[in-house]
C-alpha cells in the first residue's frame, strides 16, 4: 500500500474485521463518511459461522453490502482485497490467539498485513507474548489486547474507538489536527480526544495501547512513529501507574530518539493514599515496585523534560500553553475550520432522541406482545387464565375488543363447537382430504379447504345476517320478505340444506335456538327469521333455517341487545365480515381432523372416476378459429 512504516493508517486504509460486529463496522464506516473517505474503511468480515453471506450497511444515505468470509484463508483468497493491510480482530479471548496466527502465518498473505488490533479482554499473557513474538518477526503492529484501539482523525477508526457519533463530530475526529497522544485506556482516550479539541487543533492521531501487562506495542513504539511522522507536532503521553512503559519513552528522549515536546501525565497519583496497594481497573495497573507508582513516573518525565502537570486537572492549561507557542513559533499552522459533517442519524437512535416522527405504515389495536406479558386487548394473558375466559372470551377480546358476557362467550363456544365439523362429504371436508391425497401439507391442505367456504357452503352467515336485518328493519313480513327475495331471482342466505329438512332437521340449529331463547336478552332477529323459514319450508322442506342462518340471526340479536355495542358498531360487525368468521374459525378444526386423519390413513392420490364426470366436447368437436383469421 505504499504507507511508510510509522503511518499505518491514512484515508486509504482498508481493513478486515475479524468477527460479527455490525455495530462497530456501522461506526467505523459512518466515521469515514464523515471524514470524507472515497471507500469505507472495512472491506470485508470475517466470520466462521452461519456460511459466506453479505451483510447490508449504510454509507452515508446510502447503502452498500459487505462481504462476510468464513476463515482468514477464505478473505485473502484470489486476491481480492489487495487494498487491505490491516486486521481489526474482535475474537473472543479464547479464538483471538488462532484466529491472529492465522493471519500472521498465513503461507501467502501474511505480508501484505501491517498491522492488528486486538480487541479482546482477557487473553492469556502467554498467548499475547507468542503473538507479538510473531507479529515482531512479520513487521507487524500489534495494537491491543484489551483496548478499543485508536483513531487517526480524518482517516481510520479501529472499532469503536472515539465512542458515538456526536462524540466525535463534538471532538473534530473528522478532520486531522497535530496532535498524537498514546494511553492505555479507550476511555481517557475519549477524554483526551476531547480535551485536545479545545485546547490544540485537535488529534493527529490517537493509540489506546491496552491495559494488559504485556500490550502488543507499547508508548514508545507509538511515540517513535509520532516522532518521524511530520505531520505529527506535539505529544500526548497519558501513562498510569503500574509496569515500565513510561521509562522507555524516557529513554528514548533521553537518546535524542524523540525531540518533539511531550505533555505527559500518569494517572493514579491517589494509590499513595490507600494503605496497601491498589489494582486499578487494568491487569497491568498495580504498583510492583517503587518506580511503578504514578508519583515516581510524573517524577521521573519532568526531569527527562517532559512538561508534566501539577495535577491531572491543570492538563489542559498546560497543553494549551505549549500549543499556543508552537503556534507563535510557526511549527503549527492553524488550519482553516470546516464545517463539520452532516452525518445521518440512525432511525432508531434519532426516535429514541425524539428528534424525527414518521407516520406508522400499520396501525393495530388488539394485541401488544412489546412488553413484559403479551396483551389481548389490554388484557394481561396471565388474566386470561386466572379469569378463566375461555376461547370465547379470548374471541370477544380479539374480534371486538372487550370482555362480553358470560352467555355471549358461551355462545360463541357453543358455535364454534357446533360448526368444527360435519362430515367428510360437505364441499369444503371434500377439498381438504383431496388436497392431502395429493400429498399437501397441513397448511395447504386446511387453505384449501378454507378457501372453498363461499355464499353457498358455510359462508352464508354474513349476507344472512344483513338480509334478514333489512328485512326486518324495513317492517317487511316474513312473506313479503320471501315474495320481494323471489322476484329479484335471490336466494335467501341463511336458508336451504342440501339434505336437512324439516323431517330430517339439523339438530346443530335445534341446539343454537334452544340455548339463544334461554339465555339471550332478546332474539327478536331470530324469531323473525323463523317465521321466514315457516313460510319457505311451506313451499319445500328443505328451504329451513340453516346452521349459517340460525347463528348469523342470533348474532345480530346479541349485538344489537346485549348492550356490549352501540347500533353503530353493531351494523360495522355485520358489514365486515365478522360473522363469517365464526363459521371459518370453527371448521378449521374439522378440516385439520380431515387432513391429519387421510394421513394416518396413509391415503393414495385421488382420482375421480372418468365414468362420474359426463364429458360432453360435441360443441368444440369443430374449434372456432378467432381473430384475423375468422376473416
Ligand atoms: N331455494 C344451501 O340448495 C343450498 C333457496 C331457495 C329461496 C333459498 C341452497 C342455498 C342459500 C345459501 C346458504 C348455507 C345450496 C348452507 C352450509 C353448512 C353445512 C353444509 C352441509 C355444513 C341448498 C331448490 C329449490 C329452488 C330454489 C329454492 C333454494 N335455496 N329459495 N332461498 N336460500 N341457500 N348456504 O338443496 O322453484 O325448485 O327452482 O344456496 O344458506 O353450507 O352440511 O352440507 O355444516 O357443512 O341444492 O351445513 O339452499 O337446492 O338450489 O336445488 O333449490 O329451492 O330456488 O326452487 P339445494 P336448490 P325451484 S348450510
Amino acid at each position: 500500500t505504499g504507507r511508510p512504516w510509522y503511518r499505518p493508517f491514512d484515508s486509504s486504509t482498508r481493513s478486515f474485521v475479524y468477527g460479527l460486529q455490525p455495530r462497530a463496522i456501522q461506526g467505523m464506516l459512518d466515521f469515514d463518511f464523515s471524514c470524507g473517505r472515497a471507500t469505507p474503511s472495512v472491506a470485508a468480515m470475517i466470520y466462521p459461522f452461519g456460511g459466506h453471506h453479505i451483510q447490508k450497511f449504510y454509507w452515508g444515505t446510502r447503502e452498500t453490502l459487505l462481504p462476510v468470509y468464513t476463515s482468514v484463508d477464505e478473505a485473502f483468497k484470489d486476491n481480492k482485497h489487495t487494498d487491505v493491510d490491516c486486521v481489526v480482530n474482535f475474537a473472543s479471548s479464547r479464538s483471538v490467539y488462532s484466529s491472529t496466527m492465522d493471519i500472521l502465518r498465513h503461507p501467502t498473505h501474511s505480508q501484505r498485513i501491517k498491522s492488528i488490533a486486538i480487541i479482546a479482554e482477557g487473553v492469556p499473557e502467554r498467548h499475547a507474548r507468542e503473538i507479538l513474538y510473531e507479529a515482531q518477526h512479520k513487521g507487524v503492529l500489534i495494537i491491543g489486547p484489551a483496548t478499543v484501539g485508536g483513531i487517526k482523525p480524518g482517516c481510520f477508526r479501529i472499532g469503536n474507538s472515539g465512542g458515538m457519533m456526536d462524540n466525535i463530530i463534538a471532538s473534530k475526529l473528522y478532520r486531522a489536527g497535530s496532535v498524537g497522544y498514546v494511553s492505555k485506556s479507550g476511555g481517557m482516550s475519549n477524554e483526551l480526544n476531547n480535551i485536545l479539541s479545545f485546547t490544540t487543533n485537535g488529534v493527529y492521531e490517537g493509540i489506546a495501547i491496552g491495559g494488559d501487562r504485556y500490550p502488543g506495542s507499547t508508548f514508545v513504539d507509538h511515540l517513535l512513529r509520532y516522532e518521524k511522522d511530520s505531520e505529527c507536532k506535539l505529544m500526548v503521553l497519558l501513562g498510569e501507574v503500574g509496569g515500565v512503559e513510561e521509562y522507555r519513552v524516557i529513554e528514548a528522549v533521553k537518546q535524542g530518539k524523540i525531540t518533539k515536546p511531550i505533555v505527559a501525565w500518569a494517572i493514579g497519583t491517589c494509590a499513595g493514599m490507600f494503605k496497601t496497594e491498589v489494582q486499578f481497573g487494568h491487569a497491568g495497573s498495580l504498583a510492583g515496585s517503587d518506580v511503578e507508582t504514578a508519583e515516581a513516573k510524573n517524577r521521573a518525565m519532568a526531569a527527562a523534560g517532559f512538561i508534566v502537570p501539577p495535577t491531572f486537572e491543570d492538563l489542559p492549561e498546560t497543553i494549551t500553553k505549549l500549543y499556543k507557542s508552537l503556534v507563535q513559533k510557526g511549527t503549527i499552522v492553524a488550519q482553516v475550520e470546516r464545517d463539520p459533517p452532516a452525518i445521518p442519524m440512525d432511525y432508531k437512535w434519532a426516535t429514541e432522541l425524539g428528534l424525527i416522527r414518521k407516520p406508522a405504515a400499520f396501525i393495530s389495536t388488539i394485541s401488544d406482545e412489546r412488553g413484559q406479558e403479551l396483551l389481548y386487548a389490554g388484557m394481561r394473558i396471565s388474566d386470561v387464565f386466572k379469569e378463566d375466559i375461555g376461547l370465547g372470551g379470548v374471541v370477544s377480546l380479539l374480534w371486538f375488543k372487550r370482555r362480553l358476557p358470560l352467555y355471549a362467550t358461551k355462545f360463541i363456544e357453543m358455535v364454534l363447537m357446533l360448526t368444527a365439523d360435519h362430515g367428510p362429504a360437505v364441499s369444503g371436508a371434500m377439498n381438504t382430504i383431496v388436497a392431502t391425497r395429493a400429498g399437501k401439507d397441513l397448511i395447504s391442505s386446511l387453505a384449501s379447504g378454507l378457501l372453498t367456504i363461499g355464499s353457498r357452503f358455510g359462508g352464508a352467515l354474513d349476507e344472512a345476517a344483513s338480509m334478514f336485518t333489512n328485512a326486518r328493519d324495513r317492517g317487511l313480513t316474513p312473506r313479503e320478505f320471501v315474495d320481494q327475495s323471489r322476484k329479484a331471482n335471490k336466494l335467501i342466505s341463511g336458508i336451504g340444506h342440501k339434505i336437512k329438512s324439516v323431517n330430517n332437521p339439523d339438530l346443530r340449529v335445534e341446539l343454537v335456538k334452544e340455548y339463544v331463547r334461554k339465555n339471550f336478552p332478546s332474539h327478536s332477529l331470530l324469531d323473525y327469521a323463523l317465521a321466514v323459514e315457516k313460510v319457505t319450508t311451506s313451499k319445500k322442506d328443505t328451504l329451513i333455517l340453516n346452521v349459517d342462518g340460525c347463528i348469523a340471526v342470533c348474532f345480530v340479536d346479541l349485538l344489537r341487545d346485549s348492550g356490549a355495542f352501540t347500533p353503530e358498531e353493531a351494523e360495522e360487525y355485520i358489514k365486515i365480515g365478522t360473522l363469517n368468521g365464526l363459521f371459518v374459525l370453527g371448521r378449521s378444526i374439522g378440516f385439520i381432523g380431515h387432513h391429519l386423519d387421510q394421513k394416518r390413513l396413509r391415503a393414495p392420490l385421488y382420482r375421480h372416476p372418468a365414468d362420474d364426470i359426463f364429458i360432453n366436447m360435441a360443441d368444440v368437436s369443430q374449434p372456432r378459429v378467432l381473430g384475423r383469421m375468422q376473416q
